[in-house]
Order: C-alpha cells, then structure tokens, then sequence
C-alpha cells in the first residue's frame, strides 16, 4: 500500500501544505539560486556526513517552466531506512562514549534524506562538503568543523554521483548498499569504499546456487539500472560457462508501462522453466511481481538477489502464495548489541534535533502533533478526524519494522561504516611525529587534516566487529563477500518468515565457500523436494 501510495500523485490539499515556499532573499550580485538544505545535524570536534533515501518520493510533473519548478515531493518515511539512520546515530553515540577509541574528539553528525533524483543527491553532497545551507561549491570555511567522510547513499545510482563528486576532495565514502561492480573501479571512484560485497560476488553465488540445484534452464529478469543489468550480465556468462542455459531475459522498466509488465508476465507464462532469477530493487518490481500474483502464476521458483531479498511489501499476504518457497541471497545479519533498547526506548523528547523524529511519530501511530495542524488545514478536514499525537504512544507495543531488530543486515553494515570512519580516526590521531605515514614520515593532526590523508587511514582500517569478524576494505574498498541464502516459508498462520538454509563466504576454502541445508527448504506449494528447472 505505501509505495503503491508513492507512486500516485498526491491530493491537492497535501501538496498545499507541502510546497516549500520560494526564497525570495537570495543575496544580491549570486547568480545561482539559493538551496536551502536542512538535515539532522550534532555538534562536535569531526563531522561524518550521513546520506539515507528517507522518504518516498512522488512527482507532479510539471516542466512547463513558467514558474519556479518544484515538482518533488518527498513524504511518508521508509520506517527500514529510518532504521538504518537511527543506526548511524546509536553508533556515533556509542563511540562519544567510548574511552578507547578515540578518547576526548566528540564526533558529530550532518544527515541528510537523498529522496528524489540524482540532482537533489548532490544537493545533499555540497551541504556537506561546504557544511553550509547555502553551499558555495568548492567552500569550506575555516572555522567550520572538519568533514571526516561520508556514509552512503543506498542505491548505487545515487552513490555514483556522491562518488564523482567526493573524489574530487578524496573524501572518503563508505556505502552501506550500493553494491554494483563499477564501484570498485578505483581509477574512476577513488575515494569510494562500501560495507556490502560487490555483486560481482552475488552474480557468482546465484549461479552457483543455481546450478547447485541442477537448474540448467533458468529465467532472469534485470531491472533497467546498473544494478539489475551489470548482475544479470555476469550471472549469465556464468551460467553458460558452468553449461546452463538460459530460456529467457527481460528487463523490468524503471517507470511503469503496462504493455511491457504484461509482456514480461506473457514470457514468464509461456516458458517451460521453472527457475527464474531476478536482480532487481524492491520498487521496479512490484508492478510486475503484482500482475504475475493477478494472474496466478504458480509453480515457479523465484530467486531473488539481495535487493528485494528482505522487502516487506513482498511478504504481504497477497504474494504468499506465488513466492513462499523463494530463495533469496542476503548479506549476513550482525547484533549490535544495546541498539534493540535504544529502539524501544525511541521517543521525540530524547531526540529534539531529530528533524524527522515527529513525522514519523505521526506516521507510526497514525496521529498529528497539534503543533504541526496549520490552521489551514484544520479548516479544510473535519477536524474530529484528526487523532492528537501525545507522547504517550509505545513504540515496542507497535508491530513496525522500525523496532525490529531481530535481522540488521544494512543496518549493520552502516553500523560497521561510521565504526571504520572512527577507527581510521583513531589512527590518524595515534601517529607518532617521525613515524608517519606522509611525507618525510610526518603525521596529520587531528584537528586539522586534509580528506586524503583520512583516505590513507580507512584504505587500511582494519578492527573487529561486534560478531568478531574482521573489517576491512580490500584493495578495491570492499568488504570481504559474505552472504546469507534464505527460504520464504510460509507459516502456519499465514504469514511470511524468511529461514536461513545456507551460506556463501568466498573467503573460505574452495569447497566449503557454499554450505546449503537442502532439508532446511520448503519449496513453493510446501513441496520438500528439490523443484526441477522444466
Ligand atoms: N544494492 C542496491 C541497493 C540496495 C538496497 C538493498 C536498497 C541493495 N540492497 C536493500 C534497499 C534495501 C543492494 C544498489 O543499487 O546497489
């Protein structure tokens, strides 16, 4: 329902009370239009910049140009994204208090939500990188806080352009999703690392698990993006290499056409195999994965890479019964030990510089703040209709994936990014003068260090982290490749849960790198075994 909600234009009363109102005082002789950018900011000695895709996005298209275009909107939060902003936030705080790792250096934070296009990304990058609301490219003034790095963005469409942009400074930037391969071209992306593997190691691990289960006749569908072309691409010569085939490949279009969703859902009907592999993020699909529910196509094998591996809208009721019995390849789930009580304990008063703490307060418990009604609209609706947000609501009574922590996988992984920022801080400031790194062996100050030199410390950051496992950046900044390979089942009650019946490390051995329980899977229409590609 939400993103079907975001993708339909709003109600003309919403976009009244949500069109930002023009700045008329921009300063005499500036030529460019003034941005004026908010985030969620705290103070401290070092800045670490925070990017996450908050909200949902729609458009009022509206190119005509014969008024200033504001033609974004961005409205209702993702409660998962909140969650992994909220984990950047839980892990800054608990480094403040920390006593070991950087003893006496506050770090603070500047966030900011990358809804709507590219363009409105980079608009994120220059606040940051100028840490000013009116960002003057190629500014920082002196007595500004330093900007240590950059965590983010998501989606690598986006990280790309923070990455064309920061490498320009060297500001390292550590992305806690964006996974497509291009990334690791340090030539290009020189200042880029991420805490997810590269989907060069997913393509690899969905064909072998393809061909682990003797699927030789498989399907696959590559959303329209880097991300679903560059993963399809290599799964495929894989596939043919290890003497597979393959019946079919579509693209899922990145706006919705119905001629193409019902093509797609015509090709997946008339082909012969059962196993169809889908590298896609979650949006693109629901369309599609809708019309395949409308027609009740039944009977396939779904895999799924880890774009949509994990998306709530896919376990709705609905898609029960043409996807339980998918597989999916996730990255692995890390505890973050305290972060589930800093969940409950989650409340607007905590929180009084959180710029998005109250919105999504309303949100979660479907009411109003009486400050936020503008009079405006209160005439407009009835106002009985509008339930009165007190303070008193419980988070942990509501059943929102905000609270859940039981599964932190990207949340883990930007939990791991600002704890790599931190440690190559450490290390910048544990230098010794006649022992550094730069040149005639001198060290930077932590009080005053270009970006690059930072770059030098997280190349070759390297700690343990709350589950023992080693973080580090590999020479083309990635992680080591882990995944986690998880079963749709179906349950009793009627709902989703999502098993884990296997693994990839391909830091292990040859041969123990894929360790599947095949007794652990329930198949779709709650079959034990092993479904076959025709
Ligand atoms: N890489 C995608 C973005 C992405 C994502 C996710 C977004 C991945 N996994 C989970 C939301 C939730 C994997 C990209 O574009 O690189």
């Amino acid at each position: 329902y939400q993103t079907r909600f975001a993708l339909k234009l709003i109600p003309s009363v919403i976009l009244l009370m949500l069109s930002v109102p023009v700045d008329e005082t921009a300063q005499p002789g500036c030529k460019l239009p003034r941005l004026n950018i908010k985030g969620y900011t705290r103070g401290g000695d070092i800045i670490v910049g925070g990017i996450f895709p908050l909200n949902y996005q729609t458009y009022q298209e509206d190119f005509s140009f014969t008024k200033m275009p504001n033609y974004i909107f961005c409205e209702k939060i993702k409660f998962r994204v909140y969650r992994w902003l909220q984990g950047m936030v839980f892990a800054v705080d608990k480094i403040n208090r920390n006593q070991i790792l950087l003893p006496n250096i506050t770090l603070g934070f500047a966030i900011y939500d990358s809804c709507g296009p590219t363009a409105k990304t980079i608009e994120g990058t220059m606040w940051l990188v100028t840490g000013q609301e009116e960002p003057n490219p190629n500014y920082r003034c002196q007595h500004s806080t330093p900007l240590a790095a950059v965590i983010g963005d998501a989606g690598s469409l986006k990280s790309i352009a923070v990455a064309e942009m920061l490498g320009l400074y060297y500001y390292p930037q550590i992305s806690y999703a964006s996974s497509v391969g291009l990334l690791s071209d340090k030539s290009k992306f020189p200042s880029f690392f991420r805490t997810i593997p590269s989907d060069d190691f997913q393509s690899l691990g969905l064909s072998r698990l393809v061909m682990h289960f003797g699927w030789t006749w498989v399907g696959l569908l590559a959303e329209d993006s880097d991300y679903g072309r560059q993963g399809i691409r290599m799964l495929r010569e894989e596939i043919l290499k290890a003497g597979g085939c393959v019946a079919f490949y579509e693209t899922i279009p990145l706006s919705y056409t119905q001629t193409i969703i019902s093509h797609i859902v015509g090709v997946i009907k008339n082909s012969i195999a059962n196993a169809i592999v889908v590298f896609s993020n979650e949006p693109f699909l629901i369309p599609l994965l809708e019309e395949v529910t409308q027609q009740n196509v039944t009977g396939k094998i779904w895999v799924a890479s880890e774009g949509w591996s994990l998306s709530s809208v896919f376990s709705r009721e609905e898609f029960l019964q043409t996807l339980s019995g998918s597989i999916g390849i996730m990255t692995y789930k890390g505890e973050i030990p305290g972060f589930q009580e800093f969940l409950y304990g989650f409340h607007p008063s905590k929180f009084p510089d959180d710029i998005f703490i109250k919105k999504f307060w309303e949100q979660a418990f479907a009411c109003k703040w009486p400050e936020t009604i503008t009079s405006q609209v209160f005439n407009i609706q009835v106002s009985r209709d509008i339930k009165l947000c007190t303070g008193e609501e419980k988070l942990n009574e509501l059943n929102n994936i905000f609270v859940d922590a039981s599964s932190l996988r990207i949340t883990y992984n930007v939990y791991n990014a600002v704890y790599a920022v931190a440690y190559a801080l450490h290390d910048l400031h544990s230098c010794k003068p006649g022992e550094g790194p730069f040149l005639n062996r001198t060290c930077a100050s932590i009080h005053e260090f270009e970006p690059w030199q930072l770059l030098h410390y997280v190349k070759n950051v390297h700690f343990k982290d709350t589950e023992g496992k080693d973080v580090f950046f590999d020479e083309n900044g990635n992680p080591p490749p882990m995944y986690d390979i998880l079963n749709w089942q179906m349950t009793e009650d009627g709902s989703l849960k999502y098993v884990k019946v296997g693994s990839f490390d391909f830091s292990a051995p040859k041969g123990q790198d894929l360790i599947i329980q095949e007794n652990a899977i329930m198949w779709n229409g709650g079959q034990t075994e092993i479904p076959h590609s025709v």
